[in-house]
């Protein structure tokens, strides 16, 4: 049994932490969930009471919430290298920070077609869908990741969503944001992630025919 039980269903938010632990490299166990009974029942309601994925435990202790996931992934594997040196963490919780807020909240409302009340923007923490697109684009328009030269989690959790929002059109399809994905599209972890979680959802596909 390995240190890591992962909990998922592989359609949404749970890739973003496969794709995190295959930038780990440990190994992990795998709960498969489905949207309907497992995911509400007790025994998973007492791992994450929203009965959502993803979640992991991992040496007996609980995290849920994709971005604290990553997060704590990189502090608990350090010689993954998947965050910056804490006195140079500037960006990386600066950034994670955002995308776990204004860019999760602004692409959702927006996807679920929820209009602004004319002259709220100042009581949404996104503001405007595009003011939070172009702070995000500031984030991401260096010639490699969100902290220089390191990859890290912040790249695997805002990365994720930039990489979801270009293929389900929920974000505009900028150049920055193009390159950005290309660069993250070309990463072996992205790569056995993508390969495992369809895998997985082909499999459900054929069991649901
Ligand atoms: N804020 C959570 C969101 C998790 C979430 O919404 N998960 C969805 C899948 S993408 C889910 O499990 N939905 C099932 C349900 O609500 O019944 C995170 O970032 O981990």
């Amino acid at each position: 049994m390995a240190d890591i039980t992962f909990y998922t269903n592989p359609m949404l938010r749970a890739q973003i932490v496969r794709w995190m632990l295959e930038e780990v490299g440990e190994p992990y166990d795998m709960v498969q969930l489905d949207y309907g009974a497992s995911m509400k029942a007790p025994d998973y309601l007492a791992i994450n009471p929203m009965g959502k994925v993803p979640a992991i435990v991992h040496a007996g202790k609980t995290v849920t919430e994709a971005a604290a996931i990553c997060a704590y992934l990189a502090d608990a594997f350090p010689t993954a290298n998947l965050a910056p040196p804490p006195d140079r963490r500037a960006d990386y919780y600066r950034w994670l920070f955002f995308a776990a807020g204004p860019v999760e909240a602004a692409v959702t409302n927006k996807a679920l077609g929820f209009v602004m009340p004319e002259g709220r923007e100042r009581m949404a923490g996104y503001g405007t869908f595009d003011q939070t697109m172009d702070a995000l684009e500031s984030a991401i328009s260096g010639p490699a990741w969100i902290c220089g030269d390191q990859f890290t989690a912040v790249d695997v959790y805002a990365g994720a969503q930039v990489d979801w929002g270009l293929a389900f059109g929920t974000m505009p399809s900028r150049p920055a944001f193009e390159a950005y994905a290309a660069r993250l599209r070309g990463r072996p972890a992205y790569q056995r992630q993508k390969e495992l979680d369809n895998a997985l959802i082909a499999k459900m596909q054929e069991g649901s025919q």
